[in-house]
């Protein structure tokens, strides 16, 4: 009775009103749905987006090469499979690609039905989706990273980096988080009116004000904390994602002002706002290839998280060798920066046995889907980041965990942040 019957792809919409594939996997007449998203500062090494390049009615942009791939090829190999043997379909639809960054079939496509096949097999057992991952009880709940000012490839203001983030490091509970960010984000939302400037929002829900110049993203940011009654650094810290491969030529970096600077310089600009701003998560602070400058940064600091983003795009080989060579503290996990849910998995075992903190992330373009919520819980990932508290695909992440926590009761705990 849990043999796959059905799989079928369908062309949905993400966030940015962009095509994105759309999976749904049957047993019978039960099924399961799973929405791949998609994002906008990718690394090189994340594995391939397949879209319809040469299909002019959709600018391009259409996935129906792919979906056709789910309902044919996929389709064919899966049908038939113990839904409840994940590491068996994922690694039969790896194989039917054969490539290594999944170019053939897409990991647009893998991914779909990879997690609709997790989410019936959730399904099927009765269980929470959180339930099936790696933690069997003691689930924590994790923190939210959450993006209040949106810069580069999120937003059109000429801000240099990427996401101004906070997150509430003494929050006692994930609903306590969830004030807390309100807070800031309401007295945020009243100086950026006050100076006279938009409080319209980037792609993951941050404000998007006409500034370009960090210093002013970050001085608004720590009156909000102030003016909200929390002291920046204590109750509520200052966490950045520059994406610097958005910032590189030659070497240099223009992650401080618009003026390329060595990479010595960028440390020293960097050890500069950490101080000043108590600055303590920084994600993608140098290029994906550029593994002396970010362990030249992890020997210049410490106390501060440093996160792979780009640089290991979910990838365990590019998370080893980011270990041996020192290079962060921190990884990122994005499904379709790998493709399929068991390698993310297999990323983030890894990433726990090494002592580095796991925080589960969004796409720019992201959907309705919740998955990532369940994962973060599901694995005990130390955070979250899934954009700010507005536009309905970022929210919806946040109010799934906050049923979470309340289906816990009293079993629900925080992570540790420290
Ligand atoms: C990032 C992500 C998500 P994108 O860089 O961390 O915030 O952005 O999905 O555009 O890669
Ligand atoms: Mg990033």
């Amino acid at each position: 009775m849990s043999k796959i019957t059905k799989v079928k792809a369908r062309q949905v919409y993400d966030s940015r009103g962009n095509p994105t594939i759309e999976a749904e996997v049957f047993i019978n007449n039960n099924s399961a749905k799973a929405i791949c998203p998609s994002g906008a500062s990718t690394g090189t090494y994340e594995a391939f987006e397949k879209r319809d390049k040469n299909n002019k009615k959709f600018l391009g942009k259409s996935v129906l090469g792919a979906i056709a791939l789910v309902n044919s090829k996929i389709s064919k190999k899966i049908k038939g499979e113990n839904i409840h043997n994940q590491e068996r379909i994922d690694s039969i639809m790896i194989n039917l690609d054969g490539t290594k960054q999944k170019t053939k079939l897409g990991a647009n496509s893998i991914l779909a039905v990879s997690m609709a096949t997790k989410k019936l097999s959730a399904k099927i057992k009765k269980l929470p989706l959180y339930k099936t991952f790696l933690v069997k009880n003691n689930f924590q709940l994790p923190y939210p990273l959450m993006n209040i000012i949106n810069g580069g490839a999120h937003a059109n203001n000429g801000l240099r980096i990427q996401e101004f983030m906070i997150r509430p490091d003494r929050a006692k509970s994930f609903s306590d988080a969830m004030r807390i960010c309100f807070l800031v984000i309401k007295s945020l939302s009243k100086l950026i009116k006050d100076k006279g400037l938009s409080t319209s929002v980037g792609d993951e829900g941050g404000f998007a004000p006409m500034i370009s110049n960090n210093n002013q993203a970050l001085d608004l940011i720590v009156l909000a904390i102030r003016k909200s009654g929390f002291v920046n650094g204590k109750d509520v810290s200052i966490c950045l994602d520059v994406a610097a491969n958005e910032l590189y030529k030659k070497n240099k970096y223009s992650i401080h002002s618009k003026n390329y600077e060595s990479v010595d310089k960028s440390i020293q600009e960097y050890i500069k706002i950490i101080k000043k701003y108590k600055i303590k998560s920084i994600e993608d602070p140098f290029a994906e290839n550029d593994w002396t400058s970010w362990n030249k940064l992890m020997k210049s600091i410490n106390k501060v998280q440093i996160v792979g983003d780009d640089l290991y795009v979910t990838n365990l080989e590019r998370l080893k060798k980011g270990f041996l060579n020192i290079s962060s503290n921190a990884i990122l996990i994005k499904l379709n920066q790998i493709g399929t849910v068991s390698e993310t998995l297999e990323v983030i075992k890894f990433a726990q046995i090494i002592g580095f903190k796991t925080i589960i992330s969004h796409r720019s373009g992201d959907s309705e889907d919740t998955f990532i919520a369940d994962l973060a819980v599901g694995t005990n990932s130390n955070q979250i980041k899934t954009g700010s508290l507005a536009r309905s695909e970022r929210v919806a992440k946040y109010n799934q965990l906050i049923r979470i926590e309340e289906e816990l009761g009293n079993k629900a705990r925080m992570n540790k942040i420290h």
